[in-house]
């Protein structure tokens, strides 16, 4: 009798789409580096042997939030011990040269004013301006639309002539509304977070995806959303990367333990065969751990985000993970999976292709204190420049997947 696998290769070979009966079949299946091969291969027709990183920095302005998600350690009340503010002289001096990206997610905060974060953005441009900026989820667009009495696309162009290039993927956590009952029944559920990506599309901001996944969903249910954002992307086309993110059980412990790697990798395999109209798949290596983010660029992903710099979010909740890494070591990381490392930018342009170079015995050693992530470009083999090449939507799914495994 034909597996699971048997037929998915078949359909994969024809170009034809899985359906959710295919989806939620693979989770169960025993054949792990099978599935794995199929969706390398996948990954293959469209990006080759390239995996993608950016020279980035996160910055978490606040973790007072005015809403209490179940699964969230990170967020807190103002006048708590663990509470904190930046100033926007705090979030520039994070905004160094050195980098492309710069990613911002933070709490609800309940008094900051517009003026705030229009002045971060506009701050940043003025004093990096080949930075692109990726900042604020469909959930805290949403605040600022009620706090500020703004309609969404109101917010969303004032943001965006301040600076804004694209939304991150946060605050999609799992499409499902038993589970956003049961953790997250505050937060806006997935017909609103669909929105709100559909008017950021429309006005030309690109945006990415999460998945929370690991606590209370099923695997239907991670199925459901990944297909919701499918049809998003029929739609639109806005999406530039889907980011599996491993629930972190810290303190608030929904479950006991984290994801296992067959998961992991399982879901990130899954994610490249059904979202077969996103480009990148992203292995984030702050939840996954840098040893398995390596081997899912085995499994479909084509992406390890980048240098981080300083992560609040899963860090709050225990993540084991250093909080920064060197381009050097992304290199190496990528180099040590058999992949061809690509330097990009926040919007997937190609920066750099390290096309050769020695591939070195890695530790998992966090790199010493005091390194930022800023690496002379000549200390990490050959590397040939392409600046403004390659883009968010670069390839075509499936094409020239063979059959077999
Ligand atoms: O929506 C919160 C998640 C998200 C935990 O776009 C947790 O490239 C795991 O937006 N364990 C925010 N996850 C982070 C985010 C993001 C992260 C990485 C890459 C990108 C991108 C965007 O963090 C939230 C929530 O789903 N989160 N707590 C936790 N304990």
């Amino acid at each position: 009798m034909a597996s699971v696998l048997d037929c998915v290769t078949d359909k994969v070979t024809r170009q034809e789409r899985l359906t959710r009966d295919d989806a939620v079949a693979l989770f169960a299946t025993g054949e792990l580096l099978r599935l794995g091969r199929l969706a390398h291969r996948v990954k293959q027709a469209r990006w080759g042997n390239r995996a993608h990183f950016v020279l980035n920095r996160q910055i978490n302005p606040t973790n007072v939030c005015v809403l209490s998600c179940k699964f969230c350690d990170f967020a807190t009340k103002r006048g708590r011990s663990n509470a904190y503010e930046m100033t926007l002289e705090e979030v520039f001096s994070r905004c160094d040269s050195g980098i492309r990206e710069v990613h911002i997610v933070g709490g609800l905060h309940p008094d900051w004013p517009w003026s705030y974060y229009l002045d971060m953005l506009n701050g940043i441009k003025a004093r990096v301006p080949q930075v692109q900026i990726k900042a604020f989820t469909a959930v805290e667009i949403e605040f600022f639309s009620k706090k500020f009495r703004l309609p969404i696309e109101d917010v969303l162009r004032q943001l965006k002539a301040a600076g804004l290039d694209a939304l991150p993927g946060g605050g999609a956590e799992v499409f499902s509304e038993r589970v956003r009952k049961a953790l997250f029944p505050f937060k806006i559920g997935a017909p609103r977070w669909l929105e709100i990506h559909k008017a950021a599309h429309r006005l030309g901001i690109p945006t990415n995806a999460t998945l929370l996944y690991g606590h209370m969903e099923t695997h239907e249910e991670r199925v459901d959303h990944l297909l919701k954002l499918r049809e998003l992307q029929d739609e639109t086309g806005g999406l530039m990367s889907f980011i599996p993110l491993a629930y972190q059980v810290g303190k608030t412990r929904v479950v006991e333990r984290q994801a296992s790697a067959v998961e992991d990798l399982k879901t990130i395999a899954i994610a490249r065969l059904v979202l077969d109209n996103v480009p990148h798949i992203k292995a984030y290596w702050v939840t996954m751990g840098e040893e398995i983010a390596s081997i899912a660029l085995s499994f479909g992903a084509d992406d390890i985000d980048g240098t981080i710099g300083e992560e609040r979010i899963m860090h709050a909740a225990d993540a084991a993970i250093p909080v920064r890494q060197t381009r050097e070591h992304l290199v190496q990381l990528i180099r040590a999976s058999g992949c061809v490392p690509v330097e990009r930018d926040a919007l997937y342009n190609v920066r750099e292709v390290f096309e050769n170079g020695p591939t070195t015995c890695l530790s998992a050693t966090p790199p010493p204190p005091g390194f930022a992530g800023r690496e002379p470009h000549a200390s990490v083999g050959t590397a040939s420049s392409r600046p403004g090449g390659g883009g968010a939507n670069g390839g075509v799914a499936y094409a020239g997947v063979s059959n077999g495994s």
